[in-house]
């Protein structure tokens, strides 16, 4: 009986120590690194998380800025760590000697410093549409899904989705929890963000309709950030959230606009995920 105390309490506090390795790990400060010595020209170093389970990250961000940087065709290299940007977030860039985070930062900076123009051709009004769709998949949804995710279904959370130990899955909910709240959104009962995620996913799908992309037959800047929330909805989520099922089974336009994605900018979908971390995963 004594030692199986003894054994506890040494499991426990090794599973706390290494969770707050981790902890300090994802919240360590950028490298101090030099373009030619640490990293190639005219070459976007993206620093983003391990790939996901099911899809090629579990933050949209990451995907977003991964398929920009398909879509624009800027020659990068990503480089997977838990390691923050100067902002204390996940993506972040390092380009020709500057360092910078937040994709919406990135994607302004690139499409300044490499001549890129996904927008050519759209008339103000798709353009402002184009932002508002943008907005509402960054600002907003990322924050019912992180809800959905880390709050509502948390102890399902670990095992196909996740190997993370049960108490970082702890304090990943409560950091959710309080910057949700902060927010506004975490105010909200799990019934409500369930209605607020299906409306916002109706909205994509009506605006969408018959078009190959968001903003007409081609895809744009919008199509990164929309695609990469999708992802979420549609693979990292557990399979008991209720907007999984309803963008599997009744928005069969936003599932068909995935796939062309996945066509056009992930010719190599399969190799960029690391298909679940349980035997029992399914897709
Ligand atoms: N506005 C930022 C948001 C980035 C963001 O929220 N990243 C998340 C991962 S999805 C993150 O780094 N979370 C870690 C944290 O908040 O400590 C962007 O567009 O890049």
């Amino acid at each position: 009986m004594l030692i199986s105390m003894e054994l506890i309490t040494a499991v426990l506090s090794g599973s706390v120590i290494a969770a707050f390795i981790l902890i300090y790990k994802r919240q360590k400060q950028t490298p101090d690194r030099q373009c030619g010595r640490d990293y190639p020209a005219d070459t976007v170093i993206l620093h983003q998380f391990p790939r996901g389970p099911f899809a090629p990250s579990m933050s949209p961000f990451c995907i977003k800025i991964e398929t920009f940087l398909r879509m624009a065709e800027i020659p990068y290299q990503n480089v997977h760590s838990y390691t923050m940007g100067p902002k204390g977030k996940s993506p972040w860039i390092e380009y020709n000697g500057e360092t910078l985070g937040d994709s919406e930062m990135i994607t302004s900076y690139l499409v300044e410093k490499c001549g890129v123009n996904l927008s050519t051709g759209l008339t103000e009004e798709q353009r402002a549409i184009g932002r508002a769709f943008q907005t509402l998949v960054d600002e907003r949804m990322y924050w019912l899904v992180l809800l959905e995710r880390w709050v509502f279904h948390k102890s399902e959370m670990s095992g196909t989705l996740t190997k993370l130990p049960a108490i970082l899955i702890w304090h990943i909910s409560r950091k959710t929890k309080n910057m949700a709240y902060a927010q506004g959104l975490g105010r909200h009962t799990q019934s409500e963000i369930e209605t607020l995620l299906e409306k916002d996913l109706k909205a994509l799908s009506d605006y969408l309709g018959d078009n190959k992309y968001f903003l007409g037959e081609q895809p744009r800047e919008v199509d990164c950030a929309v695609f990469g929330q999708l992802c979420q909805v549609r693979y990292h989520v557990p399979n008991s959230v209720k907007a999984r099922t309803y963008l599997q089974e009744s928005l069969p336009n936003l599932t068909a606009y995935m796939d062309r994605m996945i066509v056009k900018y992930w010719p190599d979908w399969e190799e960029c995920m690391t298909n679940g971390f349980a035997k029992e995963a399914t897709k």
